[in-house]
């Protein structure tokens, strides 16, 4: 007789408007031109979606410098520094570019503030792909990184009466409004946007965590190790007192021992991983248990973004 378990899912959880355009703008590009069309790093970090769209035709590559200049490229949802366009645009190469437009409202924020002769500081994780393109958008030594409020110490602007701050899109909210109270007290003048600039999405998503929090012996997230916003879920879930949070891509990675005996069970996803990865979950626990699946939704979300116009043109 299998025992009786709740499974909370959170909603919203799972894809974004952004990573919803930029699978779609590979997915077109792919119809459009024919395969392959290069990918400039994974469109999003999901390993799941990678395989898929390899299958219809994306290759992927790191560099600009491992595509055929005859054979389009797209660069990922996450931004990529100015350099990376120009020299797509000196190989005269066809680029579409799928960094999602809240990320790109960053990079103009930096650019203004730039203009406005003022120093950056970029709240973010060294070596993201993100942060990389929101730094790469001004000159080099015009962004100051910082990624804890020990950080904040250490850093020697130019003119401390002239400075901004930006953030990466998928940081923890609550971590984040520690740094910038650091940032402000240790610069006064600092300007920077209302709060921060981290999206509707990962804000909802952490916002749904806590609420099931409190109702779980476990929190399952899935997402890939390699994404930041699915990684800030784990760390929320234990943060608002879930003792056991973990990262799963899929639900061959359930580690049932260490889960234990269970009444109660938290699920989401990362703004990068698919539904379908959040069924396969639900099934690998109903196979175990059974399960009642109560659905919490904190927030509603109906953003959508266009893809490029030159996808909505015909060939
Ligand atoms: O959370 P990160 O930025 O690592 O990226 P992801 O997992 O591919 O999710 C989509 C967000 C893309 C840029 O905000
Ligand atoms: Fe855009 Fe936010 Fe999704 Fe990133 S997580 S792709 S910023 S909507």
């Amino acid at each position: 007789m299998p025992t009786d378990l709740t499974l909370y899912l959170a909603a919203p959880r799972g894809f974004c408007a952004g990573v919803d355009r930029a699978i779609k703008i590979v997915e077109m590009a792919i119809e459009k031109w024919g395969a392959p069309v290069y990918v400039r790093h994974e469109i999003v970090h999901n390993k799941f979606v990678v395989d898929g769209l390899r299958a219809k035709g994306a290759v992927f590559v790191e560099e600009l410098d491992d595509c055929p200049a005859d054979r389009p490229v797209i660069f990922s949802a996450h931004g990529v520094p100015k350099s990376v366009p120009a020299e797509a645009a000196r190989r005269e190469m066809v680029f579409v570019d799928a960094t999602c437009p809240l990320v790109s409202k960053v990079h103009i924020e930096a650019e203004r503030h730039h203009q406005n002769g003022l120093q950056m500081v970029m709240i973010g994780h060294a070596g993201h792909p993100e942060t990389l393109g929101t730094m790469g958008q001004l000159p080099q030594g015009e962004v100051l990184l910082v990624e804890t409020v020990a950080d904040v110490a250490g850093i020697a602007p130019r003119d401390p009466a002239k400075l901004a701050f930006i953030t990466q899109t998928t940081l923890s909210v609550d971590d984040t409004a520690d740094i910038v109270a650091a940032l402000k007290a240790r610069f006064p003048a600092i300007i920077g946007p209302h709060k921060e600039d981290i999206c509707y999405a990962t804000t909802n998503r952490q916002e749904a965590v806590k609420a099931i929090a409190p109702k779980i012996d476990a929190l399952l997230v899935i997402g890939a190790p390699n994404s930041s916003n699915s990684k800030r879920l784990v760390e929320v879930g234990r943060a608002a007192g879930c003792g056991y949070a973990q990262l799963v891509q899929r639900a061959d990675d359930i580690d049932w021992r260490a889960l234990g005996a269970l009444k109660a069970v938290g699920v989401t996803a990362g703004a990068s991983a698919p539904e379908v990865l959040v069924n396969e979950v639900i099934d690998a626990f109903r196979a175990r248990f059974d399960v009642t699946v109560d659905l919490v939704e904190t927030a509603r979300e109906n953003v959508e973004f266009k893809v490029p116009r030159v996808l909505r043109e015909p060939a």
